[in-house]
């Protein structure tokens, strides 16, 4: 909890006495607080610049000599004080959620009869509020008495970044609410730029040749997060508010949505235009549709659908959030995708970590809503069959908010001949060895396991938090090792030596001890997590803990058959086929009798007795959680006896979900399998 409160300073600091330090702060605070209020608020500056400078210096001067006179409320803290040197962090008191996603009035449809399938009927007599969404940047204002003392960006959610000087900078945001706000309240709403403005400000940076912002939201999103305020103020930022955080929802004055946007107001919030209550679903697929088809190009600001709200207050407290983050209540209705014509100027192919060979289409740099596309997927090689594309095509681009841009396929009338087919290069692009196709995977390989191209891959996932977990050996880090040949394979990160790495460029000898420490450290990680790391196709860190609960150690499990990987209970044949073709491999043979002789720890340590709260039980996770990984999760819940599978099935005792849950989720709704977020898990083992 980091909003600060207002503190008492005379009390706080405990020397009262005339002429002292303490006292002397205090005038000094309260003469500035007074000065910036006569400013900012009331528009009637009463003390002159030099008066307010000199106090303000004398206050920084003593705060420095005594640091424990520094209060929360002093105005050194506030706008005018130094750039930062960075932005710190700002845990939310109460979360910020996400909003999931309809795309067309089917989807909507659907999410009004989930609707009704948890809270009944009432859900059609409470009407719903439809709003436009800003695509600007989520920040909360935190205000004590109706006075600003906070402003922080959403960040994650749970954590974003305090950026109270830059927040008060922005001229549409009240320094202090008006009417009778409550007492501690946080307004959520969104930061963005005007359209006409954002145009002025990217022409005027051509000029000055200083690079353009892509889009509105970006340039939002950049504003905000200066260190120094001065230019956040230089950028003509607005805000509207669209959601309060308050301890005790029951005591706010308001019973619905729409009545929350009218408090809003009369605290002298702004509040977007245009959002309408309505009586049914109806009449908000026929408002959104107006929304995205004659009041979008209209608008001095970007929007990215609409969010529609069950309006009232009671209902949403009841329907609740799922997974801890996402209300049930509330969904963002996106526009159709955003499409453009461009020419399809080659297809490349990576290759991924398991030796799959993935095209991609490289496009003429392309807008599309407001950013610039140039490389889409295509993801194998029939999905270019099927389409039919050739290289030289021009070709239609969708971009669906923040998903991979997606080639829908050519445009055969533009085509003059000179177009090309394409087909898989017979050879891996990095290596050159012949590739391989698997027959039921239809998809295309690099047989060679020493190929750096999938050795860069594999190590990356090799080193990853939910593998190996080995802190500092990033994607760039493990490029630099694989280029001066100080590895070819996983198992030569274990005999890296510091000398080895202080070799390499922008290495010192604290970080080049504290990376071979890390590598060192993650020789104990147990077998499950090894298993993970190795990459084995189709086995994620489920099915890997599955195996090594199972055998024990690696010993056991390499030597094992299909018929017994596929007897243990939650793998099917595909994971056994899979695993025992692995281990089959000479070369992976070669690798763990390496990473043996390196010292990695083989085996899984036993389990403390499975008895617990969750003894019997079976869970699903899905989604990512707001403060447990997935492996600390799934630690936990094995350790109070609960077991973890893969898929929900009606033997699936409940589903722990976090936010983008995808189809598991849907799967639990179905078979009406309990949903349970992490704070009632939690609860459930008693933590
Ligand atoms: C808007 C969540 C709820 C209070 C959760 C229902 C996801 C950005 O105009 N209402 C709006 C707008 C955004 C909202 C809610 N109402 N959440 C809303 C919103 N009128 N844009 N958002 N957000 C805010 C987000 N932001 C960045 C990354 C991930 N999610």
């Amino acid at each position: 909890m980091t909003i600060p409160r207002k503190r008492d300073s005379q009390t706080e600091t405990g020397s009262g006495e005339a002429g002292s330090p303490a006292q002397r702060a205090a005038v000094l605070r309260q003469t500035l607080n007074r000065a910036s209020h006569e400013y900012y608020v009331l528009d009637r500056p009463a003390l002159s610049d030099a008066d307010y400078d000199r106090s303000f210096r004398e206050l920084q001067k003593l705060e420095t000599a005594y640091p424990e006179l520094r209060t929360v409320d002093s105005p050194t803290q506030r706008v005018g004080a130094e750039p930062q040197s960075a932005l710190a962090k700002h845990t939310h008191s109460i979360p910020m959620l996400s909003l999931a996603n309809a795309f067309d009035d089917a989807e909507l449809r659907a999410w009004e009869e989930r609707l009704i399938r948890v809270a009944g009927d009432d859900i059609t007599r409470s009407g719903y509020s439809a709003e436009l969404k800003i695509d600007g940047a989520a920040v909360s204002l935190t205000y004590d008495d109706g006075v600003l003392v906070v402003g922080a960006t959403r960040g994650n959610g749970t954590i974003g970044e305090d950026v109270t000087a830059n927040i008060r900078t922005v001229r549409d945001v009240p320094l202090r609410l008006t009417g009778a706000p409550p007492g501690r309240i946080e307004v959520r709403g969104e930061i963005y730029f005007p359209f006409d403005q954002f145009e002025r400000m990217n022409e005027a940076r051509v000029a000055a040749g200083e690079p353009v912002f892509a889009n509105p939201r970006n340039a939002s999103a950049g504003s905000l997060r200066q260190l120094d305020p001065s230019i956040t103020a230089s950028r003509p930022l607005r805000f509207f508010g669209y959601a309060v955080a308050f301890d005790d929802p029951a005591k706010l004055p308001f019973k619905t949505q729409s009545e929350l946007l009218q408090a809003l107001r009369s605290w002298g919030i702004p509040v977007a235009p245009h959002a309408l209550r309505c009586n049914s679903l109806d009449e908000v697929a026929v408002w959104a549709h107006g929304v995205e088809h004659e009041l979008r190009a209209v608008l001095n600001f970007a929007i990215d659908g609409g969010v529609v709200k069950v309006d009232s207050l009671r209902l949403q407290d009841e329907l609740g959030v799922v997974g801890g983050r996402e209300p049930r209540w509330a969904i963002a209705r996106k526009f159709a995708p955003d499409i453009a014509e461009t020419r399809l100027a080659a297809i490349e192919v990576n290759v991924g970590r398991t030796g799959q060979l993935n095209p991609y289409a490289v496009l003429e740099p392309v807008e599309i809503g407001g950013t610039t596309v140039r490389l889409a997927t295509l993801h194998n090689e029939q999905l270019v069959r099927d389409k039919d594309l050739r290289v030289g095509d021009v070709v239609q681009v969708k971009r669906a908010g923040d998903v991979i841009p997606q080639v829908i396929g050519p445009v055969p009338e533009r085509r003059n001949g000179s177009e090309r087919p394409w087909s898989m290069p017979s050879r891996c692009p990095v290596c050159d060895t012949p590739v391989e196709r698997d027959a039921d995977l239809a998809a295309i390989y690099c047989p060679n396991v020493a190929c750096p191209g999938r050795q860069l891959e594999a190590m990356v996932y090799f080193a990853s938090r939910g593998a190996m977990d080995i802190r500092g050996l990033s994607y760039a880090r493990i490029e630099q090792l694989l280029q001066a040949g100080l590895v070819h394979d996983v198992a030569d990160l274990y005999t890296l030596t510091t000398d080895d790495v202080l070799g390499l460029d922008g290495f010192q000898q604290k970080s080049a001890t504290t990376l071979v420490a890390a590598i060192d450290a993650s020789k104990s990680q147990p077998l499950s997590r090894l298993l993970t790391a190795l990459g084995i196709p189709h086995v994620g860190e489920t099915a890997a803990r599955l195996l090594a609960r199972h055998f024990g150690s690696l010993n056991a499990l390499s030597s094992a058959s299909v018929d017994q990987i596929e007897a243990i209970r939650g793998l099917g044949d595909v994971i056994a086929q899979s695993v025992a073709s692995f281990f089959h491999d000479p070369s992976v043979r070669a690798l763990l009798r390496k990473l043996d002789q390196a010292g990695v720890t083989l085996d899984e340590p036993t389990q403390v007795a499975a008895s617990g709260a969750l003894s019997g039980q079976t869970v699903v996770i899905t989604g990512t959680l707001p403060t447990l990984s997935r492996s600390q999760a799934a630690a936990l819940i094995e350790a109070n006896g609960g077991r973890i599978t893969s898929s929900v099935s009606k033997a699936t005792t409940f589903v722990l979900a976090g936010t983008d849950p995808g189809s598991k989720l849907e799967k639990a709704n179905t078979l009406g399998v309990p949903i349970l977020d992490e704070s009632e898990l939690l609860h459930r083992i008693g933590q």
